[in-house]
């Protein structure tokens, strides 16, 4: 199966040049912080060098943001000697704009644009300087980025092929002699795909690609599916690339993805002044991860619901360790204390040293409010907790001696493959030293069950009190073994 080259949920990616650097950056939902930002020198390994949004002033999310509400799509370029990332923050319903001169920050405040309509706005100028701004559905209008003024009312330029379903992400570029619009259509599930039109300038008009959809894996048995939203960048040898979001269906049928959306590369050629994609280019799979929260922040992979209050999440309490003050009661709730990893590889184990004594919290694997499983830790009493859909159950419970714990939880090969309701994996709940105290169904935790745009964040939360973590680790496990 062929790696993306970011894994885990990263999705929507979007990509610049400048000279031999790239940037990409993805969607961040109810996380904060928001849209994180990647450096790459080939295209196929890439580092987290920062989150866009870092500040509350960028970001102001509260509890009414639903899970997969949030920021949506950004598109990354860079123009005049600065970058601009331009995201849909889909609960306030508005789109926004950010300038930094470093892309690892600090990015600005947002510049308004109530002119803007729809989601998944691009950024394109023209020869003479003009900022063309494209959403969803193909509705362009003219902008200023640095004051976010609109002129005119926004037309459509190409919503894509007839009848298709909801034609989205669109990028504008100019290419040799003709603007390229490129779109997502199909929706970004099993029916996602890309397709291209072209025209004599920035507003068309604009004539589909014959061969539409240029991308798409649907009706395949490729192991990477929902293939859409993509966007285009050349290498500095001229060569060109596409980047793309896809996942990887696990289990039997219909088929489970939990990693959530990924971002994946494909080489371009052109023929007849036609893009056409190439094969999966395979990236590699990201390593084992591990914290011992020495550092007096967090590292740019933690992410938390919604905000993340300095007094709630601190690595300066308790030197070495991370503190968790509760605010919701639990991970049911949207305003839960939380610092998570994405899972990005097919089979991991995470471990955590707790300390409870002052609180109630634990180790959860988390796709949203409805859907996590966690084993959680009080003074003397250990519980494994899933919450499916309207359900919360204990399903194991635990009395091990006072102090701190190590809490435990890894997942499995599908159980059952002759099975065609099996499963993507289990996920095995324990403490160390004691075991495993339950093993649970994974594909409950699975985009296809929970809906939405993410997938699994593993991590720490507190319920009740403050909550103390030494160290967390994420080590991958080789797939194939037992
Ligand atoms: C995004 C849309 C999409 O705005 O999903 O896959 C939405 N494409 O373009 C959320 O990521």
């Amino acid at each position: 199966m062929p790696n993306p080259v970011i894994s885990g949920f990263h999705p929507d990616p979007s990509v610049c040049r400048v000279g031999d650097d790239y940037y990409l950056a993805c969607s961040s939902f109810e996380y904060f912080p928001g849209v994180p930002l990647f450096h790459s020198r080939d295209l196929v390994r890439w580092t987290q060098i920062g989150n866009a949004l870092e500040r509350p002033s960028q970001l102001p999310m509260t509890t009414d943001t639903h899970s997969s509400g949030g920021v949506y799509a950004p598109t990354i370029r860079h123009h005049d000697g600065r970058f601009w990332l331009i995201v849909t923050v889909v609960a306030a319903g508005e789109n926004v704009l950010f300038t930094a001169t470093d892309p690892a920050g600090p990015w600005s405040d947002p510049i308004p644009l109530p002119g803007v309509h729809g989601i998944d706005p691009d950024l394109a100028w023209d020869d003479d300087g003009t900022c063309w701004c494209t959403t969803a559905g193909g509705a362009q209008v003219r902008l200023d980025p640095l004051s976010g003024r609109t002129y005119g009312e926004p037309h459509q330029v190409w919503s894509g092929t007839e009848g298709a379903l909801a034609p989205e992400a669109p990028h504008l570029y100019r290419i040799g002699d003709h603007w390229y619009l490129m779109i997502a259509e199909g929706g970004t599930e099993r029916g996602h795909a890309v397709s291209i039109a072209r025209g004599p300038a920035p507003d068309g008009p604009f004539e589909p690609c014959p061969a539409n959809p240029i991308l798409t894996h649907r009706g395949t048995h490729h192991p990477v599916q929902n293939t859409g939203h993509a966007d285009l960048v050349q290498a500095s040898d001229g060569s060109w690339w596409m980047v793309f979001l896809g996942v990887r269906p696990g289990g039997g049928t219909p088929g489970w993805h939990v990693l959530g959306r990924e971002t994946f590369l494909a080489p371009v050629t052109w023929a007849d002044g036609w893009p056409v994609v190439g094969e999966i280019v395979d990236g590699t799979p990201p390593g084992s991860f591990g914290d011992d929260f020495d550092l007096a922040g967090l590292r740019h992979s933690w992410i938390s619901l919604r905000s993340r209050a300095a007094d709630l999440c601190t690595t300066e309490e308790r030197p070495g360790w991370l503190t968790l003050r509760a605010r919701g009661a639990s991970l049911d709730e949207r305003d839960a204390t939380f610092a998570g990893h994405r899972a990005q590889n097919p089979r991991w184990r995470a471990r955590t040293l707790i300390d409870p004594a002052q609180g109630r919290g634990g180790l959860a694997v988390r796709l949203d409010e409805r859907h996590h499983y966690e084993i959680e830790a009080a003074e003397g009493r250990v519980q494994v907790i899933a919450r499916i859909g309207p359900v919360r159950t204990v399903v194991a419970e635990h009395a091990p001696p006072e102090g701190p714990l190590v809490l435990t939880v890894e997942n499995s090969e599908r159980q059952d493959p002759g099975d065609p309701c099996d499963g993507p994996d289990r996920l095995f709940f324990g403490v160390e030293g004691v075991g495993v105290l339950a093993g649970l169904d994974g594909r409950y935790l699975s985009t296809e069950v929970a809906g939405g745009f993410t997938g699994r964040v593993i991590g720490m939360y507190a319920a009740a009190g403050s909550v103390h973590f030494d160290w967390f680790t994420y080590e991958v496990l080789k797939e194939g073994t037992p």
